[in-house]
């Protein structure tokens, strides 16, 4: 593996020559490294005064990070500085999750300083590689919704937005898998162990958030005390979100807690010494982890003030700015739109119009158009145990005022309601923020709905269910708020950088500019045809599946073959994500190879990868039967060398950067109609790999994109899951289909849990019988033959390449650079304001 696999020389074609490149950065003579003044030598000198040939390779990661920081600095300043002068409408992107991942290889493209970090490299006989794997994670988030407002920030900033993203500076982000005897454990993530070299911190701009309660922390939950009101510090840290080209760079600034420095000196001196520490404690656990589930919301008192602490400081942050550059608090809505990712920052709802009321001095009306009209909120699941509902009760204890106006919102919307549907006390009480009962909820999406312009859905079936569906009633009130915005990916991290072996491939075939416009890969499609760009295209897959089969081998001692078909469920741990509908399947085809040895069948390596929320027991029990599932089948000489099951521990979006280019198949097999879009699917789709899948979320447009004949879809529509909820009965597939009940039964008899007898009786129950909720037996049969269909177009290694190169041909509407072209022209309306 030598420094060539990592970039890819496709940028340096007619990009600008170094020289030039350092005079935009406004770095002048100044060089990354072999003057005396080099940036690199200084940093590593100077930073943590230590003898050169001494450092460590974190040394030398952080020092040549450091360079990079400094060459993009004065453009980063430059590019706020312009937006100060310009005044332009802002977008603030508020999300609780930026799943970011690494950072350095990512910032030197986009800067286009891909050939000078080369020769620096050389010349310092530098090990990219070494420098790179230096760099943790930065995991601040689950999954997709994370990796789409990380995404998101990218794409705004090439499309020179100006465009900031708030969030939460955890100290520990997505926990750390480990596998043990096949079991997920859980280790925290300590990401921020070593100084991070790209966050500034601007302590100077703290903010100051009141809350009508103190609190308590112990055992990781929230105790607050009523009636003693209190307040926490919010401390900025700013990071360099660079456009390709590095003429924007914009800022993600990620909120820590810290006690007020100005907490109780009385208490100090009057001798409660451990009083006084511990509120600095409780203040500071506020931000101290991510809460690591998706798609449950989990009513815990932390994560209550965690979103509102987000929400608070954030518009604190944007109102001071707004006012800094305009005295009319009219124009606020011209001035600022704020996307609320998901309902969790929907305190914003309530904290805005308290802002424009109590501080602003505004009149109802005229703050209550504002803040609709600044407001636009993502809906990112229809999952029911996903939708927030936060008890009343925290709302009267922490944020009477938010309460307040929470009640006067939802009286004007009840009246509104019982006039214009009279006699729908139903409706009424659909519609309303307070679900009543004994312990009465405020409804976050209804809160969210109610008080933005604009609710959109991320793929168009999702959008449509959402509206149809999930919110109907407050559709019906409001049809003119609802859109939908199908997701995208950033082009630059996921193919340039990921796979610069196929970005090579594209560049010579149909030039660069892919890099910044993705429908250009549409000029690929004749090419499909050509043999001579099939090879280019067979090399390059070829090339990744190797290095990737090192990879593993190197970092985890795992040998795999590079000749089977790579054959990949990567994504979190869920029933509905039905990674056992993929373990069926293996097994199935397991019987099949018991039974019949001669069997013509291409060899598979299946790959799996994915975390389980830590009270997800369900989730783990999948994960301990994919790992029983591998070690059966490698210890099987029946079927060696033809079928191996590979679980890949600690699925993060390094790893996804290795295996996704290395992939041929992407398994998307959700229950139709829960998945709101994926991401991942798009992601394999512009690597060549070729989707198996359901008709849900953006799979759907894919196929509508790339042509139905292009994909591998089979199973249940939405609409056929959403009418076989009455009479749908897996039993019926369990008695009437010999190779999913001999499936079935090999599980059941522990042919995979040998010394575990029983232990995988509750997928038994999910299966079979508590009714197979997410109707993995109803699919299991086409999904199987989809599949077979799939391996008899493997033989045929030209059809199977033009299938590919269509597939990567008809990415181009996935890029986020259209999703958030969409979201600015639509709901924001921002423009750009490109950086002189
Ligand atoms: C997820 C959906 C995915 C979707 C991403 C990004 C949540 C709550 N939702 O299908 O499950 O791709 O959001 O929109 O994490």
């Amino acid at each position: 593996m030598g420094t060539k696999t990592v970039f890819a020389p496709s940028v340096s074609a007619g990009s600008p020559s170094v020289s030039k490149l350092l005079q935009q950065y406004g770095c002048g003579p100044v060089r990354i490294e072999g003057t005396d003044n080099a940036l690199y030598e200084r940093h590593l000198l100077f930073d943590n005064a230590i003898d050169i040939g001494a450092a460590t390779s974190r040394d030398r990661f952080e020092a040549f990070a450091r360079s990079v920081r400094d060459i993009l600095s004065q453009r980063w300043v430059l590019t706020e500085k312009t937006y100060e002068l310009k005044n332009p409408k802002r977008l603030y992107y508020l999300s609780m999750e930026f799943l970011i991942g690494r950072s350095l290889a990512n910032n030197v493209s986009n800067l286009l300083l891909v050939e000078a970090a080369k020769d620096a490299i050389q010349h310092k006989h530098l090990d990219w590689i070494d420098l790179l794997e230096q760099e943790p994670d930065a995991a601040l988030g689950n999954g997709g919704l994370g990796r789409l407002a990380a995404c998101f920030i990218e794409s705004a900033a090439t499309l020179h937005l100006p465009a900031m993203g708030y969030g939460l500076r955890y100290d520990y982000g997505l926990f750390k898998q480990g596998i043990r005897d096949g079991w997920q454990y859980e280790q925290p993530d300590n990401w921020l162990r070593a100084e991070d070299p790209w966050e500034v911190i601007r302590r100077g701009e703290k903010v100051e958030v009141r809350l009508n309660c103190s609190f308590e922390i112990s055992g990781g939950s929230l105790r607050a005390i009523p009636g003693r009101p209190s307040s926490l510090i919010g401390i900025p840290f700013d990071r360099p979100v660079v456009g390709y080209g590095g003429t924007t760079i914009n800022t993600l600034r990620l909120w820590a807690a810290a006690a007020p420095d100005f907490f109780n000196f009385q208490e100090f001196s009057g001798g409660d010494f451990v009083g006084a520490l511990a509120q600095t404690l409780s203040a500071e656990s506020l931000t101290r982890v991510l809460y690591p589930d998706d798609t449950t919301s989990m009513g815990q008192g932390l994560r209550f003030v965690q979103e509102y602490f987000l929400v608070a400081c954030s518009l604190a942050d944007l109102v001071r700015r707004f006012q800094r550059g305009n005295p009319d608090w009219s124009t606020f809505s011209e001035k600022a739109a704020i996307q609320l990712n998901d309902t969790h920052p929907a305190m914003a709802v309530p904290e805005l119009l308290r802002i424009l009321l109590d501080e602003a001095h505004l009149g109802w009306d005229e703050a209550w158009e504002i803040t609709k009209g600044t407001l636009g909120y993502t809906n990112h699941t229809l999952l029911p145990e996903a939708l927030e509902k936060w008890p009343l009760a925290w709302f009267e204890i922490m944020l009477p005022r938010h309460l307040e106006l929470i009640c006067e919102i939802n009286r004007r919307l009840l009246d509104e309601t019982r006039s214009r549907f009279p006699g729908d006390e139903g409706r009424v009480e659909r519609v309303s923020l307070i679900e009543e009962g004994a312990g009465r909820k405020i409804r976050m999406a209804n809160l969210a709905i109610v008080g933005s312009h604009s609710t959109n859905g991320v793929a168009a079936i999702h959008s449509g269910l959402l509206r149809t569906t999930t919110v109907k009633d407050l559709a019906d009130m409001f049809p003119e708020r609802f859109n939908n915005k199908t997701n995208g990916v950033t082009q630059r991290r996921w193919l340039l950088l990921a796979n610069p072996a196929l970005s090579r491939a594209v560049t010579d075939a149909v030039g660069d500019k892919w890099i910044t416009d993705l429908n250009q890969l549409s000029k690929l499609k004749p090419l499909a045809a050509d043999r001579s760009f099939r090879d280019a295209f067979r090399r390059a897959k070829r090339d990744a599946k190797s290095q990737f089969a090192d990879w593993l081998r190197l970092s985890a001692g795992q040998t795999i073959d590079p000749d089977t078909i790579f054959d990949c469920h990567v994504k979190r741990f869920h029933e509905y994500k039905r990674q056992m509908l993929m373990a069926l399947r293996i097994v199935v085809l397991y019987n099949r190879l018991r039974a019949n040895p001669d069997l013509e069948m291409f060899p598979r390596t299946f790959f799996f990868g994915g975390k389980a929320a830590p009270a997800y027991h369900l989730a783990k029990l999948m994960i301990k039967f994919v790992n029983n599932l591998a070690g059966t089948i490698d210890g099987d000489p029946a079927v060696r060398g033809r079928l191996k099951v590979v679980f890949l521990p600690e699925y993060c979006v390094s790893l996804a950067e290795r295996l996704i280019p290395a992939s041929d198949v992407s398994n998307q097999i959700s229950t139709a109609g829960y998945e709101a879009s994926g991401t991942s699917n798009m992601k394999f789709m512009m690597n060549g790999a070729l989707t198996v899948g359901t008709r849900d979320g953006a799979t759907i447009e894919m196929a509508e994109e790339a042509g139905e004949e292009n994909l591998f879809l089979f199973g249940l529509t939405a609409e056929q899951v959403a009418a076989g909820r009455g009479w749908y009965n897996p039993q019926f597939h369990y008695e009437n289909e010999p190779e999913t009940r001999a499936a079935l039964n090999l599980i059941f008899t522990d042919h995979f849990s040998r010394n575990e007898p029983g232990v995988f009786s509750p997928l038994r129950e999910m299966l079979l019988t508590n009714g197979d909720f997410y109707m993995h037996l109803a699919d299991l049969t086409s999904y199987v033959q989809a599949h077979e269909r799939l391996g008899a177009l493997y033989a045929d290694l030209d059809a199977w390449a033009h299938k590919a190169i269509l597939n990567v041909a008809s990415s181009g509407k996935f890029s986020s650079d259209r999703t958030i072209s969409e979201y600015a022209a639509d709901i924001w309306n921002v423009k750009p304001c490109p950086v002189p």
